[in-house]
């Protein structure tokens, strides 16, 4: 029987079994594991580092990529546990993002097999971590604009520059840093422990707090001939990887925005004021309903997205429409829902203003909704308007 609170088109009748087990493993995971502590993670503004081997374990990091100890799993499932994990929290999500979208995705799709059983292994399993260096303090939506130059020095490279944003790199074993040379930009695998190579947290954020994104420096930071991806040149190298990220985000954003709606639909079944419930006055439920139409619309996006993603038919186009749509709603999602808590909302005992504040940083990364429109826009009308 249609279970309309919570699947309201049946969406579940569109996955299979197998996809069905690992979203309830990882949501099994997100209960015990993240649910619990994360408003006090959040308050503190501490990523749960120990977390990162559970989540190997459970196959999570780079669970799309397929040897080296990685999962192999769809690109639904992966969508599936993206969604899942974000329902925990987006910074959590974020962590398996930037592990296996960006980082080991950088090396798995553009790296030498020396590279790949280097890293990849441990990364897999939660003992390394990885991060991915694009953005800089100058060059955001512009990545074209990137100063980080790495030069030859005889047989190897030194690099100098600045990335900013990049998630994790405090605690990163390993950073794929992208850098101009004059062969065009390159990638290159460099140890965090190489000297020259800093990693400082950015402090004060009001948005994804239980996550770590760092300023990077690098000062003359030397590296072997074989530090480099030798497989890709030119932008279109990070934006392989990006595609992946942006990908799982438009999934995960749902996860964000489903738990931000069934913590008020409870709350709004037994909080009462005026003598009866808040659920029984027609503008909660004017509010309510929303919430299940876009929250079903959009899953449903990602998920002929990710149909389409493991057809091999997805273009990066498509991505942005998933990206831009879904973490748009997810956000008026989680305010609307704040406001049915009252002034309960606004702690930490309640998910969805938590929610709504990680999403703004979830909208401005992996492309803005600027950067996602303009990418509409060219397909649909043929002409590039990004300046
Ligand atoms: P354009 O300069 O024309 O293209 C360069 C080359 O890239 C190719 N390309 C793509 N390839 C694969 N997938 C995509 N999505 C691609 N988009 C472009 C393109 O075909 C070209 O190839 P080639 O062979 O001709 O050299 O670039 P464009 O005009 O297509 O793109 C402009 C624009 C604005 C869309 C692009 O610059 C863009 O997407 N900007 C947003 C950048 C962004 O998302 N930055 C976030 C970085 S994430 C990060 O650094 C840390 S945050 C994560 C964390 O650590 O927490």
């Amino acid at each position: 029987m249609t279970d309309f609170a919570n699947d309201y088109l049946d969406i579940d009748t569109l996955l299979t079994a197998e996809e069905i087990e690992l979203r309830s493993n990882v949501r099994g995971f997100v209960d015990e594991r993240i649910r619990p502590h994360i408003g006090e993670w959040f308050e503190a503004a501490h990523f749960p580092r120990e977390l990162a081997k559970e989540m190997g374990r459970l196959g999570l990091l780079g669970m799309h990529l397929k040897g080296y100890g990685c999962a192999g799993r769809s690109a639904v499932e992966y969508g599936l546990a993206a969604l899942e994990l974000e329902a925990g929290d987006s910074g959590i999500r974020t962590f398996v993002s930037v592990q296996g979208s960006l980082a080991m995705s950088a090396i798995h799709k553009h790296g030498s097999p020396e590279q790949k059983r280097t890293w990849l292994p441990g990364m897999a399993a939660g003992e390394l971590i990885g991060c991915f260096g694009l953005t800089e303090p100058t060059a955001g939506s512009d990545p074209a604009g990137l100063v980080t130059r790495a030069v030859r020095d005889g047989s190897g490279w030194v690099l100098n520059g600045a990335k900013r944003w990049i998630g994790l790199a405090s605690i990163a074993d390993v950073a794929v840093i992208w850098a101009g040379t004059d062969e065009g930009i390159r990638g290159f695998v460099v140890p965090t422990g190489t000297p020259g190579f800093t990693a400082i947290p950015i402090t004060g954020k009001l948005s994804m707090r239980a996550s770590i994104q760092c300023d990077i420096t690098l000062q003359d930071v030397r590296l072997p001939a074989d530090a480099v991806l030798p497989e890709v040149t030119g932008l279109k190298g990070p934006f392989a990887c990006l595609n992946e990220a942006r990908y799982g985000i438009m999934w995960g954003a749902m996860g964000a925005a489903r738990d931000a709606y069934q913590t008020v639909l409870a709350y709004a079944q037994h909080r009462t004021q005026f003598d009866q419930p808040i659920a029984a006055f027609q503008l909660t439920q004017h509010k309510l309903v929303d919430m299940v139409l876009e929250i079903q619309k959009g899953t449903l996006v990602a998920l002929q997205t990710g149909r389409l993603k493991d057809a091999g038919k997805l273009r990066p186009e498509q991505i942005s429409f998933g990206k831009l749509n879904n973490v748009r709603t997810a956000i008026e999602i989680c305010r609307n829902a704040r406001t049915i808590l009252g002034g309960n909302g606004i702690t930490l005992d309640y998910s969805p203003l938590r929610h709504a504040n990680n999403l703004e940083s979830v909208r401005t990364y992996e492309g803005t909704d600027e950067v996602h429109t303009l990418i509409m826009g060219r397909a649909i009308t043929g002409i590039p308007a990004f300046a």
